[in-house]
């Protein structure tokens, strides 16, 4: 079961260790049949070495390296005459396959494995038409194909086959089509190159060390990881761009840079560069950043000339401006979207795209005047240019208004812009959910999120649709997440992160997966195919979300964590609120007024979202204190007052962390010890989080409004 590499790092869910071989051993016995792929494009060796490597370890096939080669070599004299590429010198991996095969065949009576490229659209056996990065596999008589209209599609399909082997199930009879839903699948590192990472809770960066790039085989697992789990875009460095993450666009690193872009390119993963948007000044010796200004609309076109002649695989950059103390447009008296287009401009002669991040928002604002409201920053900066932008910009919007707390409503930029691109962006890394210590699976959330109905437009308007590209009919749209990944030996600080590491691929893929099936992938794949092991881990996986909402901050309240750090409880902690008043908790009741009577942002969605929001009878219960100021005595759809509530769900909280402890307990001796210890160790923690949460929670709306628990408990 061992699952550390001699390198010291773990391969996760592409553990590839021996499995129980549910029939499929044999379509592994001769060598794949390549049709119509180019066997030196460096995704298709990346697919085909991938392959031999799961069937080696996961079926015990032994082929050496040399015969995939020989697959390769014969595949490419069958479609092209010409010499094929050394797999040798790719990698030293085995292979099931047995010999090269007839190349080129596909009959439709052979038995094996046939991967086969198709021009885009080409109806598939299931009656569904592939597209871009999409892929098919459908199994007939011991024969099996592959069928992808492009390279990504291959790997991504073969990732497929390994999943269902590592999952101990058969390929007999399989007829699927699996088109991406969104055509960007991100990951955004907020890696420093100091190697620090922000809000990173699992060692430190594997991108960055003492101010230089590393690159080593870590990287490369890093890219099979991500392919695997269907990633096409990664940003390897912090949004916040500061010192040498400013020089990454210049001579100084280009080298390694490029170096770090092929790597990625291997397995279809297109690099990106968070920008300084002030770059001009620090690099450039311009004294501005105006959008307007000449200099610097010249300097960024020869930049990006630079930049997209020198790094083969470069897809564009993510761009934090105007917020949190970065540089932006704003200083200079102009728009988000002039910003966004000087850049977008620059890139354009390259089908680069510029991902503008709309979490723009002033941090000093004076909250006491009760009208002042953090939430309306990202619409009342966006909306009114909706349009203006460049067909090769993105605005990439965090899913609720705030920022990534346990429970907010979806962002009403979503599907309030209806005529510019737009990309989800939520975090994988837990920073104000658990850092990694308390257990969260936070698929359940990103689900909800994604089937939001925003009413944008008939028959198209949930935040899938819109992101996807369905509702407007745009392709530069997608989905992103920030990563959750350190250089800790596991990856994700505590195994069961990873849980949300490979749910947010497999759902950027699919986003009709639910939070339960990707868990019945993700823990055989990762831990072990024994039935209880399953149980277990999704008993405590599939509630986490929950447990934890019922611990912290109450019914869409938000915050009350510590300033700065974000873990654990401190009511009044706010950061940005020096007077301690964000939840306008007073002795009669708590929540903030956003109501046409309070701040007005419930006005920024869509009716009827608008009107639900407005009113205190049709406001989901969730979002209650988000959306209302409601005295404590209110009277919940439960039955339940409000103050009980509290104190309730906060017992409740703790209780169920307490049995997930116990759960994961009863699995010593069925996953390995370090998995086991890793948890035990984190529950531990977790532990003592939530009974400070609900000790303190607790007390404190206890001491404000002075009303009893109904039950008698001990609060103090
Ligand atoms: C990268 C929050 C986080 C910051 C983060 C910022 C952002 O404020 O606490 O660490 O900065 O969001 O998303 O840009």
């Amino acid at each position: 079961m061992a699952n550390v590499t001699e390198n010291g790092w773990e391969q996760l869910w592409l553990r590839y260790d021996k499995k129980v071989d549910a029939g499929n051993g044999k379509y592994f016995e001769a060598a794949p049949q390549l049709v119509g792929f180019d066997p030196e494009n460096c995704v298709v060796r990346s697919a085909l070495l991938e392959l031999s490597r799961g069937v080696c370890g996961m079926l015990g096939m032994q082929m050496k390296a040399g015969d995939i080669a020989k697959a390769v070599a014969g595949a490419d004299q069958a479609s092209n005459g010409t010499a094929a590429a050394g797999a040798d010198q790719a990698g030293n991996s085995a292979t099931g396959a047995s010999a090269a095969g007839e190349q080129g065949k596909t009959s439709g009576s052979q038995a094996g494995l046939v991967l086969k490229k198709v021009p885009e659209g080409t109806l598939t056996e299931s009656g569904k038409a592939l597209k871009a990065q999409g892929y098919a596999l459908c199994e007939n008589d011991g024969r099996l194909e592959i069928t992808a209209a492009d390279e990504n599609g291959l790997l991504y399909g073969i990732f497929h086959l390994l999943r269902v082997i590592s999952c101990e199930k058969s390929l007999s009879g399989s007829n699927v089509t699996c088109n991406p839903d969104n055509p960007l699948r991100m990951f955004n590192h907020w890696d420093n190159m100091d190697g620090s990472i922000e809000r990173g809770y699992s060692g430190r960066s594997f991108f960055f060390e003492n101010d230089d790039i590393v690159i080593n085989e870590r990287t490369k697992d890093y890219a099979r990881l991500m392919a695997s789990i269907g990633i096409n875009g990664v940003v390897i460095n912090n949004v916040n761009v500061k010192q040498a993450a400013t020089w990454l666009i210049t001579d100084r690193f280009f080298e390694k840079v490029v170096q770090l872009s092929k790597i990625f390119a291997e397995y279809g993963i297109k690099f990106f560069l968070s920008l300084n948007y002030a770059a001009t000044i620090e690099l450039g010796g311009i004294d501005s950043a105006d959008p307007f200004d000449e200099r610097v609309i010249a300097w960024w076109k020869a930049k990006m000339q630079e930049c997209f002649a020198k790094i083969p695989n470069l897809g564009g950059f993510l761009v934090k401006a105007d917020s949190e103390g970065r540089p932006g447009p704003f200083t200079y008296g102009r728009t988000q979207a002039d910003g966004a287009n000087m850049l977008a401009d620059a890139v354009a002669p390259y089908g680069g795209i510029i991902i503008w991040r709309c979490f723009v928002y002033n941090c000093r604002q004076d909250w006491r005047d009760r009208k002042t409201d953090r939430a309306r920053a990202g619409y009342d900066n966006f909306i009114g240019m909706d349009g203006d932008y460049r067909e090769n910009v993105i605005l990439q919007i965090k899913n609720g208004p705030m920022d990534f707390q346990i429970r907010e409503p979806i962002s009403p930029l979503l599907g309030g812009l209806k005529k510019t691109n737009q990309m989800l962006e939520v975090q994988v890394a837990q920073e104000y959910t658990g850092h990694q210590i308390d257990v969260c699976y936070l698929i359940p959330m990103f689900k909800e999120v994604l089937d939001f109905h925003t009413y944008c437009k008939p028959g198209a308007d949930t935040v899938a649709d819109v992101i996807s590209g369905r509702t407007m009919g745009n392709k530069n749209t997608g989905i992103a997440a920030v990563i959750n990944t350190g250089n800790d030996v596991n990856w994700t600080g505590n195994y069961l992160a990873a849980a949300n590491l490979y749910g947010f691929g497999r759902l950027a893929f699919n986003t009709e997966l639910s939070a339960e099936e990707i868990l019945d992938e993700w823990i055989p794949m990762q831990f072990s195919t024994d039935a209880e092991v399953l149980r277990v881990v999704k008993g405590i996986l599939l509630p986490s979300r929950a447990t934890y909402e019922k611990y912290t901050s109450p019914l869409g309240i938000g915050w009350m964590v510590t300033p700065h750090d974000h873990y654990g409880c401190s009511v009044d902690g706010y950061e940005y609120d020096r007077w301690g008043t964000y939840h306008r908790a007073d002795h009669l009741g708590m929540g903030v007024d956003r109501t046409d009577a309070g701040t007005g942002y419930a006005q920024q969605y869509n009716e009827p979202n608008a009107s639900m929001y407005n009113s205190l009878e049709t406001c989901p219960e969730e979002l209650l204190l988000f959306f209302h100021h409601v005295p404590y005595a209110h009277v919940l759809k439960s039955g339940k007052t409000l103050i009980q509530h509290i104190y309730d769900s906060h017992f409740e909280g703790y209780k169920e962390a307490e049995a997930f402890a116990a759960a994961w307990d009863g699995l010593q001796g069925k996953v390995e010890e370090r998995v086991f210890d890793n948890v035990k160790e984190r529950f531990g923690r977790q532990l003592y989080n939530a009974r400070e949460w609900r000790d303190q929670v607790n007390s404190y709306f206890y001491r404000k409004s002075g009303i009893e628990d109904e039950k008698g408990r001990e609060i103090y």
